[in-house]
């Protein structure tokens, strides 16, 4: 193989028609269409009394008026609770449309229909709802005592708790361990929420076609496969009749992979049930209230360690917020508790945690998807033991990092997928030594002192995680090669601006020796590849990336069994170069693959110009045999699965040097560096602008980012003039170095990138700070004002 581009630093060939105005997102499909709007609640917790739309009928242009009574059966059952685990055992989910009890703000309440989203609007704001108040519970602690309750047959608003734990070698308990050790401390730390966030809300645009009962739906979502499947058991269509296809995407960081959304259920079936298209698209104050949120936890930590910093027992217990509903399950505290550990091997380790229900947005996975909060956690405790024992905080960490020589390393718990929390490669020595180098730490003592001689105040901070990526159960890649010598590559998952379509498009390129120009790549269309799980948990590289270099092989053997049999040479002879298969070392005998995939057509048509010229190579072929041998399918092309025994761990170290104001407490970010390690790359600059991207949303998250709920239950900050995110001027720069530990796991040996950047920056942040100002950190984000405060706390005991 001579076509190098995998590793290569090939430019996002999606980029040019995504910022020149030509993708085609949600909104730009469907402009005749009807248009839907919702009446959502206005309270955070009430019992519906009456609805009365009288007043809503007289709009001109109205098409029809939907609540849960007029929902038939299947449609108006609760959504389904996409991930059961035998610890969640209140697991609730919400009605597509409220059928008596509304509990939190926003949640949908009536569905209306008309000519454009104007006067579906209007309709909307004419139509009543009485409501008889209940009392809203909000706050993880208020909630977690269980005076009011979210969902009556909910006891203490727990609705799940879970306990692992993990003995220490010599048999010890975590609590044991913490009470036998030299040193102890426990602390308390809070996180807030926030949300993804992308810019293009959710939006779903839907088609019936009588003639031939199908269903064609377009949704802005993380998993079209899946919102196919849900739609056809909800409208009771056969699969083949449905057809669901995720446009291009304007992000998604998590909150479009919940399936089916309510609005993706009642959307298609309006549209069925009146034989018109219908298209829903969100507005932002409906992202904010109706969607999911997550982050919001409290942590209390008791942790036992020696002389040198060494972790002898560590017990964390977590209240993890949940919002109303849990449709996800418990995915983010489990990633909280198991992926706390980091690159750390640690004595004995507790964590137990409670899921409580508050009359709030719903909490499913947002980029990082508990780990930002578990990774706080860790590194907190860190930085505590440095600072109580007078160490380096680098030296905890190195004094506390699993070895390079005792992968796999098994952590004893049980991750996410159900499997062993198993990490399989890594090397965290080398990784703190680049990060030092990177950012100076060693030089930063003098550089503060100097700082501080001129009235300013640095602050140096460091946060490490590992990140379990790749999670299965499988993936997908259809390979095809057409008489044109084009290769179309195929895979079910989805892409919101990952760069899929360049990433897939190499490992095609590299597998089958073709130029990339030659190669294209379809996701997200079921009319393409109709199994698929989807894009989460960093796992498209990994899951589809292999599927479809797998596929690729099927391909390159069969091209290079026919093009053997045409020039009359071994196919261990050839090989594949710039879309043409050679003999090696013949020049002469060669065959373009595009005749090939000619050859591999019992079929050849006249109007093919490639079929004529392949008719000096069909001579070769044997005539006395069916054109269409067993074992043999026709065509160029080939299809190949890729399901792991379990996920493979990316790690990374980031640092930060921050400047705080003596007088305002403006906290600025001065230098950023991230040493990050997902395998091999299959695209540097991809992967390094993924990890930009997340940074920057980590920024956001230490700085800025929260959802401000009042005692009533009311987002005091539903818009993007209240909720404050980072600007290109907030957002440092990057300096990012890559380490390349391949994964044992996979052929490409590859692991995600997808969220690693977003991680450790609030862990990081607060270090720095904390050492900028000499006082202790234990909530984030944190404002300006509140380092004031902060500071006047410490000051005056
Ligand atoms: N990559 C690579 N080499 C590797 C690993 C990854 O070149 N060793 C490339 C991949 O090929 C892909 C990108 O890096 O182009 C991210 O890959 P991966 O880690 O597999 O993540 P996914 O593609 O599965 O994307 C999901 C991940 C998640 S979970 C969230 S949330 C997120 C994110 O990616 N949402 C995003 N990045 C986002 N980026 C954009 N622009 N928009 C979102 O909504």
């Amino acid at each position: 193989m001579t076509t190098k581009l995998f590793g290569e630093p090939v430019q996002r060939r999606e980029d040019r028609r995504l910022i020149t105005g030509q993708g085609r997102y949600l909104d730009d499909l469907g402009q005749g269409a009807l248009a839907a709007a919702f009446v959502r609640s206005p309270h955070a917790h009430a019992r519906i009394r009456d609805i009365d739309v009288s007043a809503a009928l007289d709009v001109d242009g109205l098409v029809a008026i939907y609540t849960w009574e007029d929902l038939p059966e299947r449609v108006r059952d609760p959504l389904p609770l996409l991930i059961p685990h035998p610890a969640l055992t209140h697991g609730r989910t919400a009605y597509p449309l409220a059928r008596d009890v509304v509990r939190h703000v926003g949640e949908p309440v009536v569905m209306v229909v008309a000519r454009d989203r104007y006067l579906a609007e209007d309709a909307a704001g004419l139509i009543e709802v009485g409501y008889e108040f209940l009392k809203p519970v909000v706050g993880i602690e208020e909630a977690a005592n269980g005076v009011h309750l979210v969902h009556e047959d909910v006891p203490g608003n727990v609705g799940a708790h879970l306990v692992q734990e993990v003995p220490s070698a010599q048999g010890l308990g975590a609590r044991e361990a913490i009470d036998a050790a030299p040193h102890v401390l426990s602390f308390r730390l809070d996180f807030e929420r926030s949300a993804s966030m992308p810019l293009e809300g959710r939006g779903v645009y839907a088609r019936w076609d009588a003639d031939d009962a199908s269903l064609r739906v377009y949704s802005s979502t993380q998993t079209s496969t899946s919102v196919r499947m849900a739609i056809a058991a909800k409208l009771a269509l056969p699969l083949p009749s449905v057809e669901v296809i995720a446009p291009d995407v304007g992000g998604g960081f998590g909150v479009k992979i919940v399936h089916p959304w309510p609005e993706e259920v009642l959307v298609p079936w309006a549209a069925m049930l009146l034989g018109r298209e219908v298209k829903w698209t969100e507005d932002r104050r409906e992202h904010f209230i109706s969607s999911a949120h997550e982050r919001g936890q409290v942590q209390h930590v008791r942790v036992g360690f020696d002389g040198e910093g060494r972790v002898l027992g560590l017990d964390v217990t977590i209240l993890h917020d949940h919002g109303a509903y849990t449709p996800y399950g418990i995915i983010v505290p489990i990633i909280t508790a198991t992926q706390l550990l980091g690159p750390y091997r640690i004595g004995a380790y507790r964590v137990e945690f409670s899921s409580i229900y508050t009359n709030t947005v719903q909490v499913t996975p947002y980029r990082g998807a508990g780990r930002p909060q578990g990774v706080f956690c860790m590194e907190r405790t860190m930085d505590r033991i440095a600072a109580h024992l007078g160490l380096d905080r680098t030296a905890v960490r190195a004094a506390n990092f699993i070895q390079p020589g005792e992968f796999p390393y098994d952590q004893g718990l049980i991750f996410q997928d159900g499997r062993p929390l198993i990490y399989d490669s890594g090397d965290y020595p080398e990784s703190l030594r680049m990060l030092k180098e990177l950012i100076g730490w060693d030089g930063f003592p003098a550089m503060k002192a100097e700082a501080a001689e001129r009235g300013r105040r640095l602050g140096i901070g460091i946060g490490c995680y590992v990140e379990g990526t790749g999670v299965g159960p499988y993936e997908g890649g259809h390979v095809q090669v057409t008489s044109d010598g084009r290769v179309h590559v195929s895979t079910g998952l989805t892409s919101q601006g990952q760069g899929h379509e360049t990433v897939f498009a190499q490992i095609a390129a590299t597998e089958l020796g073709v130029p990339l120009e030659k190669v294209s790549v379809v996701t997200g269309d079921t009319r393409r590849f109709g199994y698929a799980v989807g894009t989460f948990a960093s796992r498209a590289a990994v899951m589809s990336g292999n599927a479809i270099a797998l596929a690729c092989r099927k391909v390159r053997d069969k091209a290079l069994r026919i093009a053997a049999e045409a020039l009359e040479a071994d196919p261990r002879d050839l090989e594949i170069e710039d879309g043409v298969v050679r003999v090696a070392g013949h020049p002469g005998a060669s065959i373009p693959l595009a005749t090939v995939a000619v050859l591999s057509n019992p079929l050849r048509y006249a109007f093919d110009e490639e079929a004529q010229r392949a008719t000096q190579f069909s001579g070769a072929a044997s005539m006395d045999r069916p054109p269409v041998q067993e074992g043999e399918e026709p065509g160029l092309e080939g299809r190949d699965y890729y399901s792991p025994i379990r996920s493979t761990f990316a790690s990374g170290m980031h640092a930060a040097i921050v400047e705080t104001d003596p007088d305002t407490a403006e906290i600025h970010i001065l230098r950023y560096a991230v040493v990050h390690d997902c395998g091999r790359l299959i695209n540097p600059m991809i992967v390094e602008g993924q990890i930009h991207g997340g940074v920057a949303q980590g920024v956001g998250g230490a700085l800025y980012e929260r959802m401000v709920y009042d005692a009533h239950g009311q987002l005091l900050n539903a818009s993007f003039m209240d909720f404050l995110m980072p600007y290109a001027t907030e957002v440092p720069f990057i300096e990012t170095a890559h380490l390349e530990t391949p994964s044992p796991l996979n052929p490409l040996g590859i692991k995600g990138a997808g969220e690693a950047g977003v991680i450790p920056v609030s862990a990081v942040i607060a270090s720095a700070i904390e050492d900028a100002e000499g006082i202790t950190i234990e909530r984030m984000p944190i404002s300006p004002s509140e380092l004031h405060e902060l500071r006047s706390r410490t000051a005056s005991p």
